[in-house]
């Protein structure tokens, strides 16, 4: 499987297992999970054919493990606009996180602190290079440094996703730092 084919299932998967499964008829569980049959079956029947094989290729070398499979289920590991809970226990921070980010919406992170905007939780990194990747998605990229120690201590809570990603409901501009 080419990367190029490899990229576009990934962005067909991520699209209606976080944002959009009634596009192709599908319903996620509280959890996030559909069967993988019932996945395969609505993409075929939406003009997307792709194979078991397929699928169980781009879970495997999805650059941010973004699929968990799991008895013959799947679900995205994180970055949902839909209602799913991920059931991931609440984890302590490391005393510095990262959030990657572009120029022209500093102004109103400054006044108003990390949202999720459309997702459930803030994405945060856990280093400037992961950080810089998730800004430059959107133009030149700008890394802010976010308090997470301080944010536990004052209570905030912390999950980490099964890929890694540090997810919370919001930053106030209070832990954040530009530099
Ligand atoms: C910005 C990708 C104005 C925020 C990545 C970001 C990540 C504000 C955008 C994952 C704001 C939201 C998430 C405020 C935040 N005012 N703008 N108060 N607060 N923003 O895509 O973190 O490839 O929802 O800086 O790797 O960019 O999809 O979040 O620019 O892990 O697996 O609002 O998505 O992963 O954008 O990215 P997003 P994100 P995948």
């Amino acid at each position: 499987m080419d990367e190029r084919r490899t990229v576009k299932v990934s962005k067909y998967l991520s699209k209606h297992l976080r944002h959009e499964p009634g596009r192709i008829g599908i319903s996620l569980d509280a959890h996030g999970w559909v069967a993988v049959d019932e996945l395969l079956r609505a993409c075929a029947q939406h003009g997307f054919a792709l194979t078991r094989e397929e699928l169980e290729h781009v879970v495997a070398v999805s650059d941010k493990q973004r699929f968990a499979v799991a008895d013959d289920r799947i679900r995205a590991n994180q970055g949902h606009s839909v209602t799913v809970d991920l059931g991931l226990p609440p984890a302590e921070p490391p005393a510095y996180l990262y959030h990657g980010t572009v120029a022209r919406v500093l102004d109103s992170i400054r006044a108003e602190g990390l949202r999720p905007m459309d997702r459930h939780h803030v994405h945060l990194s856990p280093d400037r290079e992961t950080a810089v990747r998730v800004g430059a998605r959107r133009g030149a990229p700008v890394v802010l440094s976010v308090d997470a120690g301080a944010m536990h201590r004052a209570g905030h809570l912390f999950h980490v996703s099964a890929n890694g990603v540090w997810l919370t409901d919001s930053v106030p501009p209070a832990f954040l730092r530009l530099r």
